[in-house]
């Protein structure tokens, strides 16, 4: 695959004078094409895991074209604030090749991403970047968008058509491995359509939501620090607040990095929690209902323990969905996240306090 190439392939100001590979996600392929004064990103979009590449690149057209609009109007600076796609040469959302499909966008100079976060107030930060990203995205068509991937967070439909198929399957022997973390999950079934269900009773509302809220899909300012932009827009989609809630404590609460195998690093911070839930609320507080703010403490453990359930299921599966650097890395991965789960659990009465404290 010649990246080059690709790069030529789309509108940019300037030569293509390098491109390198770039990023640390666990889907996409991305890299950086230096065009001298411009800089763009180039990703190769996963269509093992979007299957409908076409429906989800006029998603984030119109999702981003949607903010812009907000953004200029409220003074802000649209480069830099959200995402700008740029068309291939011949108008096209994105270029086909035989090695796959490329889109591409603005790189945003000065700006960098976080992994973890070293200190509350950018964690804080954070959680008033997406906190903003679903206000601004409040009154967007839910309608016309694509689910780029259908029952994305519906843990109950990931337990039952997905993790029990993948246990039917597997040998014994990964099975005896990984015994108590199975137990694990299947002991928590039953909490696993609490979201779903109050969505179908009308009990909280269906929204636009990133549904992918780690960390390191906020851009910041490298001069100022500020949160710039929220970033990865492949998987916004109709769904709720408490995804997004939920995934970012998951991610950026956790005193260790999502793959950490020494357990006994792998701690859920309250206090992490706490300022997370200020950045949230600072934005998105008005325009939560009291039933989802009453669930926020509830939704961190449910996202954790579909994520930690989502990266066992493919190790059962031979690690065929996640990027993994070693063969256990998904069930690294999945143990970290159900220790964080346990912790969480044993904290639940203290992060119900803490929202409704704020
Ligand atoms: P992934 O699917 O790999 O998580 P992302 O869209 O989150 O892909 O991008 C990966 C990384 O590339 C980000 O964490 C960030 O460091 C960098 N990046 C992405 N978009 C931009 C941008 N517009 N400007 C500068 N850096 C970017
Ligand atoms: C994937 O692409 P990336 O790394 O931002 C995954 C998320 C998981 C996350 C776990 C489309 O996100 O759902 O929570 O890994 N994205 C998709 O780190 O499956
Ligand atoms: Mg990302």
């Amino acid at each position: 695959m010649d990246i080059i190439k690709i790069a030529e392939a789309f509108d940019f100001k300037g030569d293509v004078l390098s491109a390198k590979e770039f990023g640390s996600g666990h889907i996409n392929s991305t890299f950086i094409a230096d065009c001298g004064e411009n800089k763009y990103v180039i990703q190769r979009i996963n269509d093992n895991v979007f299957k409908d590449v076409d429906g989800l690149m006029n998603n984030v057209f119109s999702v981003t074209d949607y903010l812009k609009n907000i953004i200029g109007k409220s003074g802000g600076d649209s480069e830099r604030e959200t995402l700008n796609f740029i068309r291939t040469k011949d108008g096209k959302k994105y270029f086909s090749t035989p090695d796959g499909f490329f889109r591409a966008y603005l790189f945003v100079k000065n700006s960098v991403c976080f992994d973890s976060a070293d200190t509350p107030e950018l964690f804080k930060k954070s959680g008033a970047a997406f906190g903003r990203f679903q206000k601004m995205l409040g009154d967007f068509p839910a309608e016309t968008l694509t689910e780029t991937i259908p029952h994305f967070h519906d843990t109950y439909y990931r337990f039952e058509n997905e993790f029990l198929p993948a246990l039917e399957k597997a040998d014994s022997k990964i099975k005896e491995e990984c015994k108590s973390e199975i137990e694990f999950i299947k002991s928590r079934s039953d909490r696993m359509k609490k979201i779903t269900s109050l969505i179908e009773k009308g009990e909280i509302p269906l929204r636009v939501t990133h549904n992918d809220t780690k960390l390191n899909n906020v851009l910041f300012d490298e001069k100022t620090g500020e949160s710039l932009a929220v970033i990865d827009l492949d998987t916004v989609m109709p769904g709720s607040a408490l995804y997004d809630f939920g995934d970012s404590i998951r991610f950026g609460a956790s005193s260790a990095a999502e793959d950490e195998a020494d357990l006994t690093k792998v701690n859920f911070s309250l206090e992490y929690f706490k300022v997370y839930t200020e950045g949230f609320l600072s934005e998105a507080g008005d325009i939560l209902t009291k039933a989802e703010k009453e669930n926020l403490a509830f939704s961190a453990i449910l996202m954790t323990l579909e994520c930690g359930m989502r990266f066992l299921t493919d190790y059962l599966n031979g690690n065929v969905y996640f990027k993994v650097d070693y063969p256990e890395h998904n069930l690294i991965r999945a143990k970290n996240q159900l220790k964080l789960v346990s912790d969480m659990e044993k904290s639940l009465s203290k992060t119900k306090e803490i929202v409704n404290e704020i």
